[in-house]
């Protein structure tokens, strides 16, 4: 096979990389939907602008977030619940675009959860130093339903771990454009993400953009 065929099978066929059971990492599957993704990415933070929300324990989070779709994930001093509503505005999260939608169904089909219908995506922005330390994603209803969590912008390093906190993560570099697709036997397992280095990504600057979509409801 020549150099440019392999190149051009690479560019169709995005690699796939065993995290866990039930657990994949999709390297470059958001690529071919960044064109209608990032535009569609920034009117949602016009309208429901990135925040520093504050933990039950009381300490500001270094990522800031927002949401769209139906259900948006909030924490505040009372806890961490889903809301239709963004408490900012008192207004409804921007609805999920189609673009968001597709990728994420795509993805989950990909990773072997087919007919997802994400009601909720969780945007979380990490600029340098930024950090998300090891939890599990466990106020969805239907744990049946998988995550998928894409990334764009400067790159991360995933701590994925098991079952128990005390379980050791692995450590994962995600790119711009790489995806995980997380569920069944895994999709309670203690996850985060290392403090980011700096860096400068040519579409997004010197962040990485983070969608989690999940059936909240
Ligand atoms: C992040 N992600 O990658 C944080 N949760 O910025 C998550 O917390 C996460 O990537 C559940 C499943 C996939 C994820
Ligand atoms: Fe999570």
């Amino acid at each position: 096979m020549t150099a440019d065929l392999f190149d051009a099978i690479a560019d169709v066929q995005p690699s796939r990389e065993a995290m866990a059971d039930g657990a994949v990492l999709l390297r470059g599957f958001a690529l071919r939907f960044e064109t209608d993704l990032i535009p569609a990415l920034r009117e949602i933070v016009a309208q429901a602008p990135f925040r520093h929300m504050s933990t039950p324990g009381g300490h500001q989070m270094s990522v800031a977030m927002t949401n769209c779709g139906n259900a948006g994930w909030v924490t505040d001093r009372t806890g961490y619940r889903y809301d239709g509503v963004d408490p900012e505005s008192g207004q409804p999260w921007p609805k999920m675009p189609a673009v968001f939608r597709e990728l994420a169904a795509e993805a989950a089909t990909e990773g072997g959860f087919e007919n997802f219908s994400p009601d909720a995506c969780l945007i979380n922005r990490y600029e340098p130093g930024a950090r998300m330390s090891l939890h599990q994603d466990k106020d969805e209803q239907d744990f049946a339903a998988p995550i998928v969590s894409v990334s764009l912008g400067i790159p991360a390093t995933f701590l994925f771990g098991g079952l128990k906190r005390s379980d050791k993560p692995a450590r994962f570099r995600l790119v711009h454009g790489d995806v995980v697709v997380w569920g069944g036997p895994s999709r309670l397992f203690f996850h985060g993400v290392a403090p980011l280095a700096d860096g400068e990504h040519a579409a997004m600057g010197r962040q990485r953009i983070n969608l989690t979509f999940r059936k909240a409801r």
